[in-house]
This record gives structure tokens, C-alpha cells and sequence, in this order.
């Protein structure tokens, strides 16, 4: 391709924090999508360590979660070559643009934001100001590579959002600076819930093992806790208010075979919850099967991995430092000569 192309190219920026196993809720809201967009875009994918401090961390976990995030990337199909892999705290440029963002940003704006509320209950002995500037953080992520389009799951919309709005308030006051970026969301599991209480979000953060289905579980645990999902009292598999469970199944069954609601509640037609649970299990295992085996090649050579991390930094950070030296300029930063 020459350069003219490469150069028109759209940028794509997205990240997970290595916080834990990774789900299928995170499967399916982020990285099953972003492997098919490295032919059409330019991609960035970052393993959010930074963020992941926000809670406390025990430090050889999270080191060893750095590595498998990495590797979980490459394993779901994003190929180094075609994207810029690599870790939040190897390009310093992050935390430097979030510092002068955070005097872009209001405390009124943060103290809205859903996850922070709901963070600041669960982790009610640890509310820290890095809890509570996290979404400035993201925005940096974003803004230092002038991304136009942020793939995620329906939780990190509104952290997209205030990044649209910390960009446009620096731009009005300093001239053109960031692109304002789009969220986007994926046609289906946008937003996966959790199999033990499917009012709740599924997290990888979460206490409780059965309540979300890890990436990479083994085949029997991952058909074992779908057939344990809760569900109501009912046995028509069909769509329905208030019917949480079986709709999250319903989406999660959809996401993985493409299927339309109406051919699940077809397929399904006077076979009961029993059947669809077992079906959805098999499913979400075959499907997940290959991307085991390529994490456990990959997991094996951390020689690899820590080439990928280094190429990675270094090409973000190139990319990084331009925006950051330009926004220094603009705010009155001098610069050592
Ligand atoms: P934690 O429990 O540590 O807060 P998490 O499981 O919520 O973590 P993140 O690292 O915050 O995961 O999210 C990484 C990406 O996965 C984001 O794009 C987020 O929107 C998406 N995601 C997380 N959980 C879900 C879910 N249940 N359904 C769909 N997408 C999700
Ligand atoms: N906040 C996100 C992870 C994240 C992110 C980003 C996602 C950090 N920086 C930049 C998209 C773009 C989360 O908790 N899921």
C-alpha cells in the first residue's frame, strides 16, 4: 500500500484494563469486533494498566494479567503487524496529556459519571482521586492519537462522551488541537449481563466465579455455568420484559452465531430452557475453543510478547509525542532547548 493511502487512513484506538480474567462480556463488547477492522483502519490497542490501578492491585497478578491481556489481543485475532499493540504505562505521554486534561475537565462532569458512582460503592474503603479523574485518563488514551472511531461496550459510552467534550472545550480555547471521536457500539452484546444476577452488568472484576463465563475457561466449565445461568420460571424461550436471564442468553446466543431473535425463538420452539442453556453453552465453547489454544502458544514464548510490547511503545509513542508536544505549545509550556 503506498503512502498516500496508509496516511488517509482512519484511527482506531480502544483498550481493556488487565484488571482479570477477561469475559465474554468483554469478548464480545470489544475484541471479537476489533480484529476485523485492521484491514480498513489504522488500529491502536492498549492494555490500560494505568487504569487498572484505580483498584488495588497485587502487583505480580497484575503483571502477569499485562501479559495475558497482550496475549488474549493476539489471540482473538489481532495481529502485531497490522496494529499497534502495547501497554498504557510504556508511553509516559499518557499520564503527562491526562495531567493537563484534568484542568480541562469539572469536578460537576466527573461526579456524574455512572461508573465512578458505582465503583465508588463496591470499593467503598478505597474511593481514590484516580477512581474519580479515571475518565480523563481515557480521554488521553483517545485524544493522543487523534482517534476518530473508539469501538466498546455500552458502559464506556458516557466516558466517550466527556472525552467529546473535554476535546471540543480545549479546541474553542487554543484552536483546532483533537478529533473528536466517536463511540461505537457492536450490532450484538453490547452489553452482556451476569449469569447469576443478569440485572447486573458481567464483569471480569466480579467475586462471584459463576457469574461470568472467562474467555478462557475450559469447555466443561464454560457449559456448566450456562447451564446454572438464572433464569425465570418460565420455559418459552422468546425475548420479553422482564424475562433478564433468558434475554441475555438470547443475546449472548445471538452475538456468537448471528442469529436473529426470531430464528432463536424458532430453533428453540417447545424445546424448553434446559435445552436452549446447553445449546448456548456449546456454542460460546466452540467458539472460544481455538482462541484457548492460540492464548496458551502464545502465553508459552514471553520473549514474544515482550517484542510485541516493545514495537508497539515505540510507535505509539512517536505518535503520541506529536500530539503531546503540540498541546504543550499551545497551553505555554516551554520547551528545553
Ligand atoms: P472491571 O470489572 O475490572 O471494571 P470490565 O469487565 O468491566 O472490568 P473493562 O476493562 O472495563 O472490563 O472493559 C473492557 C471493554 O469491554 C470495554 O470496551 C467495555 O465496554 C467492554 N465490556 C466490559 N464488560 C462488558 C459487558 N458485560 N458487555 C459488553 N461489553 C463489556
Ligand atoms: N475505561 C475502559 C478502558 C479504557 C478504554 C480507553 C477504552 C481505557 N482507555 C480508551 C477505550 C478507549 C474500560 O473500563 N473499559
Amino acid at each position: 500500500m503506498d503512502q498516500q493511502t496508509a496516511e488517509q487512513k482512519k484511527v482506531i484506538f480502544s483498550g481493556i484494563q488487565p484488571s482479570g480474567m477477561l469475559t465474554i462480556g468483554n469478548y464480545l463488547g470489544s475484541l471479537k469486533n476489533w480484529g476485523r477492522l485492521q484491514q480498513d483502519y489504522d488500529c491502536l490497542y492498549c492494555v490500560v494498566d494505568l487504569h487498572a490501578i484505580t483498584v488495588r492491585q497485587d502487583p505480580a497478578t497484575l503483571r502477569k494479567r499485562t501479559y495475558e491481556t497482550l496475549a488474549l489481543y493476539m489471540a482473538c485475532g489481532l495481529d502485531p503487524e497490522k496494529n499497534t499493540l502495547f501497554v498504557q504505562s510504556h508511553v509516559p505521554a499518557h499520564a503527562e496529556l491526562a495531567w493537563v486534561l484534568n484542568c480541562f475537565t469539572m469536578f460537576g462532569e466527573l461526579s456524574r459519571m455512572t461508573q465512578f458512582k458505582d465503583k465508588s460503592k463496591k470499593y467503598s474503603s478505597n474511593v481514590n482521586a484516580g477512581l474519580f479523574t479515571y475518565p480523563v485518563l481515557m480521554a488521553a488514551d483517545i485524544l493522543l492519537y487523534q482517534a476518530d472511531v473508539v469501538p466498546v461496550g455500552m458502559d464506556q459510552m458516557q466516558h466517550i462522551e466527556i472525552t467529546r467534550d473535554i476535546a471540543g472545550r480545549f479546541n474553542q480555547v487554543y484552536g483546532e488541537t483533537f478529533r473528536i471521536p466517536e463511540g461505537v457500539l457492536p450490532k450484538a452484546g453490547a452489553k452482556v449481563m451476569s449469569l447469576a444476577e443478569p440485572e447486573k452488568k458481567m464483569s471480569k472484576s466480579d467475586s462471584n466465579g459463576n457469574a461470568s463465563v472467562y474467555i478462557l475457561d475450559d469447555r466443561d466449565t464454560v457449559i456448566r455455568k450456562f447451564r446454572r445461568a438464572v433464569t425465570d420460571s418460565g420455559s418459552e424461550v422468546r425475548r420479553a420484559e422482564g424475562k433478564d436471564g433468558i434475554n441475555n442468553l438470547m443475546t449472548i446466543y445471538a452475538a456468537f452465531t448471528g442469529k436473529t431473535d426470531a430464528e432463536i425463538e424458532a430453533e428453540f420452539a417447545g424445546r424448553g430452557y434446559g435445552d436452549f442453556k446447553s445449546a448456548v453453552g456449546e456454542t460460546v465453547a466452540d467458539a472460544l475453543s481455538p482462541v484457548r489454544e492460540r492464548f496458551g502458544q502464545l502465553t508459552a514464548d514471553k520473549a514474544y510478547l515482550e517484542s510485541v510490547m516493545k514495537d508497539g511503545a515505540s510507535r505509539a509513542s512517536y505518535l503520541a509525542r506529536k500530539t503531546l508536544t503540540k498541546v504543550y505549545r499551545k497551553v505555554g509550556f516551554t520547551q528545553p532547548k
